[in-house]
C-alpha cells in the first residue's frame, strides 16, 4: 500500500469516528440540565453512566473536564478511571483526536503507556475509560514534602518513561506534554522511614512501576505542529525559539523531569521565555550561534546573543537561582556521574544532537542495575 492510500484510509477512519460521535451528541444536545455553565458534567457518587459505570469519587480535574473513579459493572465491578470531557465543541473535537491516538497505542499494548479500555459519548461528554492508576509522580513528591526520589528508583522510573516515549516516537508520535503530573504510579503504597539528615519522616514508594498518561496533545509526524507546546518548565529551547520541533522535544522534557525527581524542585522555575533561555545559559552554557541565527524570536536576541543583563534584578535572580548543571550533583559516586552524563545529553540545545531515546536506553546509567531494583525492595523488606 502506498503512502497516499494509507493516509486516505486513516482519514476515512477519522471521519467515521467523527460522524459517529457527532450523531450521538446531536441527539441530546438540547439537554443542558446535566452541565455546569462551563461545560462540566454534574454528577454525584452512585450515578451510573452508559448503564455500566458507577461513579465512586473524583480523582482530578482540569480545563478539559474531570477524571473520576468508577466501578465497571460489566466487568465484575472492577475499578477504572473515567475521563469525562466537557460538553463543549472545542474539547469534544480534541477528544476525538485523542481517541485516535489512544486506539493506535492500544493496538500494540505497550507496557508503559496507560491502557484505554473503552470510550463513549454521554450527553455530549466524550468519556474515556482507563485502567485505574494511582498518585502522579508529582503528587507523591509533593506529599513527601518535596524530598527527592533515591537514584536507584529514578533509574527504574527513567527506564519506563524512556521506553514509553520511545514507543511513541517509533510510532511517529510526539507526546509534547511530558511532565511529572503525567507520569502515574501503578500503586503508590509506601513505607515510612526516618531521614536522619533532614530530621523528618520520609515516604519511600514500594513499587516504582509507572505509566505515561494524557495523549491529548500527542502529535503525529505528518500532522500540523502547533507553535507553542509543553508546560512551560518542560519546554525545549527549539520550541521557545520557534525553530520547529519533533521527537527531541520529548527528550528535553524527560531531562527536566529526571532532574526534578533527583532534586525535588523544578530545574527551570520561571514564567518568562527570555528568563527561561537565560537560565538555560547559566546551566548549560551559551546557546549555539546556529540556533540564534535561525530563530524568528528576534525580541530575545541582540547582536547574535541573548539580550540579557546579568546585573539587572532578574539577571541577579537567575545567577543566584541557577548554576552549571554538574554543580547540582548530590554525590560524586559512579551512578551520580552516569546520571548527570545522561542529563547533559538529554539537555543538549541542538535537537539534532540531543540523545535519542533508543540511545538513552543503551546509556550506562539506564543499563546498570536491572537487578538493583530488586535488591532495593529486598533491602526495604528487612
Ligand atoms: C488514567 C488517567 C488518569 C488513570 C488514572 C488517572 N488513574 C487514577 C488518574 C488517577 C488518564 C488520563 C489521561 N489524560 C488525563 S487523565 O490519559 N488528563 C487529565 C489529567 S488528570 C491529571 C493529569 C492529567
Amino acid at each position: 500500500m502506498g503512502k497516499t492510500e494509507l493516509y486516505s484510509l486513516f482519514k476515512g477512519f477519522l471521519d467515521c469516528i467523527c460522524l459517529c460521535l457527532a450523531r450521538s451528541s446531536n441527539e441530546t444536545a438540547s439537554d443542558t440540565q446535566r452541565d455546569t455553565e462551563n461545560g462540566h458534567l454534574i454528577y454525584k457518587k452512585g450515578d451510573i453512566l452508559d448503564d455500566r459505570y458507577e461513579i465512586v469519587n473524583t480523582l482530578g480535574e482540569g480545563t478539559f473536564g474531570k477524571v473520576v473513579k468508577c466501578l465497571d459493572h460489566s466487568r465484575g465491578g472492577s475499578q477504572i478511571a473515567l475521563k469525562i470531557i466537557k460538553n463543549l465543541e472545542k474539547y469534544r473535537e480534541a477528544a476525538k483526536l485523542e481517541i485516535i491516538v489512544l486506539e493506535r497505542i492500544s493496538e500494540k499494548h505497550p507496557r508503559y503507556c496507560v491502557q484505554m479500555l473503552d470510550w463513549f459519548n454521554y450527553y455530549g461528554h466524550v468519556c474515556i475509560s482507563f485502567e485505574l492508576l494511582s498518585l502522579s509522580t508529582f503528587d507523591f513528591l509533593k506529599e513527601n514534602n518535596y524530598l527527592p526520589y533515591p537514584i536507584s528508583q529514578i533509574r527504574h522510573m527513567a527506564q519506563q518513561i524512556c521506553r514509553a516515549a520511545c514507543f511513541l516516537h517509533d510510532n511517529k508520535l510526539t507526546h509534547t506534554d511530558l511532565k511529572p503530573e503525567n507520569i502515574l504510579f501503578v500503586n503508590s503504597d509506601y513505607t515510612l522511614m526516618y531521614n536522619a539528615e533532614k530530621k523528618c519522616n520520609e515516604r519511600r514508594i514500594k513499587d516504582t512501576a509507572v505509566r505515561l498518561i494524557d495523549f491529548g496533545s500527542a502529535t503525529f509526524d505528518h500532522e500540523h505542529h502547533s507553535a507553542v507546546i509543553s508546560t512551560r518548565h518542560y519546554r525545549a529551547p527549539e520550541v521557545i525559539m520557534d525553530l520547529g520541533w519533533s521527537h527531541p522535544c520529548d527528550v528535553w522534557s524527560i531531562g527536566c523531569i529526571l532532574f526534578e525527581y533527583y532534586e525535588g524542585f523544578t530545574l527551570f522555575q520561571t514564567h518568562d521565555s527570555k528568563e527561561h533561555l537565560a537560565m538555560m545559559e547559566r546551566i548549560q552554557g551559551p546557546i549555539p550561534q546556529r540556533m540564534i541565527q535561525r530563530s524568528r524570536k528576534l525580541k530575545y536576541f541582540h547582536c547574535g546573543r541573548l539580550d540579557w543583563n546579568e546585573c539587572s534584578k532578574t539577571g541577579r535572580y537567575v545567577k543566584a537561582k541557577c548554576k552549571p548543571l554538574k554543580k547540582y550533583m548530590l554525590s560524586h559516586g559512579t551512578e551520580h556521574q552516569l546520571f548527570f552524563d545522561l542529563l547533559e545529553r538529554m539537555l543538549e540545545y541542538e535537537p539534532s544532537k540531543r540523545i535519542s531515546l533508543s540511545s538513552a536506553l543503551r546509556h550506562p546509567f539506564l543499563l546498570r542495575g536491572k537487578s538493583q531494583v530488586w535488591r532495593n525492595s529486598w533491602d526495604l523488606s528487612r
